[in-house]
Parts: C-alpha cells; structure tokens; sequence
C-alpha cells in the first residue's frame, strides 16, 4: 500500500458475518489490534473510525456487495475475482481453489476468532491469559463443541449465585447480535466494536460492558423458552432411523429465539437430526446434522448427501461438514429429499450392523 494509501485510511471498512458471535467478536480483534494484524501505523482514533458493517454470507458469494482493496472481510466468503484488503475465514465450504495472496487468510479452525488470535500469536504479540481463555471459549462457542452441561449453562436461566464461566460470559456479552431485529443487531455492531485499548478481550470491554449485556442475555433466554414451547408441539422423534424431525413448515410463523442446541437436549438418543424451513415460495431449506454430543453415531457424510440432495432436487446450493451441512430444493421435491435422506440413514445403519 502507498503511503498516500495509508493518508487516506478512512477507506478502512470491516465486513464481517452479522448475527454471529465468531463474527462480532472477530471484527473486535481486528479492531483491538488493528495495527498489529494489518502492519498499518494508524492512530487510535482512525482505528475507531473505520466502520464495521454486518453481513450475511449468501449476499457475498452474489457479488451484491461492492468490496475495494480497503475491504477487511472476516469470517465470511470471499467472491474469487475482487481483491480485497484482508481476508481471514475458517469454514470449510469456503476453502479457496486457488493460491492464497499474502493477505489472504484461510484455515479449517473452529472459529474465525481463535484464528486472528493465532495470527497475532505468529506476528509475536504477547496473548494474555485472559485473551488465551477467551479464544478457548470462541473456538467452543464457532465449532459447537459444547457438552450438554455447558449448553445448560448458556441457554437456560441459571441460578443468579452461579459463577458464570468463560464460555458463559462470552456468550452474554454476544447476545446484542442475536435479537430477533436485524437492523438493532447490525447498528449494536457497528457502534460497540470500538474496543477499549485497555482491554485484553472482549469480556473486559468497558463500552460493552456499559450496554448491559445481562440484559440482552435475559431476552435472549425468555426467546429461547418461548421458541422451545412452540417447537414442542411439532418436532417429532423418528425412532426407526433414530432421527430428529423439526418441520418449520407446521407453523405458519416461528416464536421466539432459536435455540440451535434443543433437538439434542430433548432427544439425547439420537444419531441425526433434520430441519426443514420454507425460504421463500418454491425454495425449502434443509438442514442436517448428527448428535452434536454423539458424533461417532453418524455413519454418512452429511456435507456429501447435502450436495447431493441439492443436485438431484434443487439447483445445486447445498454442502457442509462431514457432521453437519445445508441444502436449498425445491419445493415439490420435499418429499422425496425426505425419503432420500432417511433412505441413506438406515442404509448406513445396516451396512455397519453387517
Ligand atoms: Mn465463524
């Protein structure tokens, strides 16, 4: 970059993955240690002044979003053909097919968080313990990796003696990106991630402490109890091919805040578990996994039969990990991506029995 370039460094922007804690969070690295990551010189107050703009990951891979070489894009695809600041992802479906420019940073890690932490680590930045537990509890918090006891901790109400642990006080000071509002998500982002020098991590923040995030966490909860009271009435357990079937499509409009953890709380037995959801007025959305605490049940490759659910039954937007993926089909092939999918379940079943 020109030293022009760097005169001007109100060009600076952050995109990063809106309604996401890995996203929210890893726009507050960047910002805490701009100078560091970036080998710019600026000053804290141009620091603070670049602006941090939530988006959804679908909206990248359009090209409806106009990107510049001032762009650092974080925990989000990177269209191929723009070149931008920095890049820095850690999903596999956003695996690059080419070579990496130097500023562009790929790795399959837990979260996009706990990467720019180990960046700062390579670069020789000293990482407090403080910062060294946060990243722990990221990498938990982005990859799922939560036993039933942890997930009991951060989705339902506790007892106010309780001492909250990392992973819990993360997950609280996150909860002002997942409101059911969108547009209070994105400008509660864009304003709280100027992040106080004086901190180590997010969790020692004073401007986002000063928001109470308490209170965001107790909406958050009551969210959740409503939103498993509906669930409730209509997911069904499978028993014959041990799999979990939420069906959106029962209800004419979802309650409350999502709780991505339920199926497995309420259906411990499970191997797999299935969502089905309208996304618009021919396309469905299907999302698969196996039993976030059972792992070793799950016999099939799920980001493999999400593809090819999607290329048999819809236009080909479906992938994922090997224990959990996504795919958008048609409508009127619902059915029969129903069938396909528990087909491939119980033929992976007896295939192992034998
Ligand atoms: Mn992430």
């Amino acid at each position: 970059m020109t030293n022009e370039n760097k005169e001007n460094n109100l060009n600076f922007r952050i995109l990063t993955h809106s309604g996401c804690s890995d996203g929210f969070y890893s726009a507050w690295i960047v910002k805490r240690y701009f100078n560091e990551l970036t080998g710019q010189n600026l000053t804290r107050e141009q620091i603070t002044q670049i602006p941090v703009l939530g988006q959804r990951p679908a909206k990248m891979q359009t090209g409806e979003i106009e990107l510049t070489e001032f762009d650092i894009v974080l925990d989000l695809p990177l269209p191929e053909e723009k070149k931008v600041f920095m890049w820095v992802d850690h999903h596999s479906s956003a695996k690059p097919k080419r070579d990496l420019h130097a500023h562009e940073h790929w790795e399959l890690l837990p979260s996009c968080t706990g990467q720019l932490i180990t960046m700062l680590k390579n670069k020789g930045v000293e990482i407090s313990k403080e910062l060294e537990d946060f990243k722990i509890a990221m990498d938990k918090n982005d990859s799922a990796d939560y036993t039933s006891e942890e997930i009991k901790e951060s989705y339902y109400q506790q007892d106010p003696k309780h001492q909250a642990s990392t992973l819990l006080k993360a997950h609280i000071l996150s909860s002002f990106v997942h409101t059911r509002d969108i547009f209070l998500n994105n400008t509660l982002l864009e304003n709280l991630t100027k992040a106080d020098q004086n901190a180590d991590s997010p969790l020692s923040d004073k401007q986002l402490l000063q928001v109470v995030p308490e209170l965001f966490h107790q909406a958050r909860l009551t969210g959740h109890v409503e939103w498993r009271e509906q669930v409730d009435t209509y997911i069904k357990y499978n028993e014959e091919h041990k799999t979990i079937v939420q069906d959106n499509r029962l209800v004419r409009r979802t309650k409350g805040i999502v709780d991505r953890f339920y199926q497995y709380i309420k259906f411990p037995q499970a191997s797999y578990g299935m969502i089905i959801k309208d996304k618009d007025e021919d396309l469905v959305y299907f999302g698969i996994g196996c039993n976030i605490f059972h792992k070793d049940r799950c016999k099939i490759d799920i980001g493999k039969l999400c593809k090819d659910i999607a290329t048999k039954f819809g236009t080909g937007g479906g992938g994922g990990h090997k224990t959990v993926g996504g795919a958008v089909l048609n409508k009127e092939h619902t059915e029969a991506a129903i069938a396909m999918i528990l087909e491939t379940i119980q033929n992976a079943d007896k295939s192992n029995q034998n």
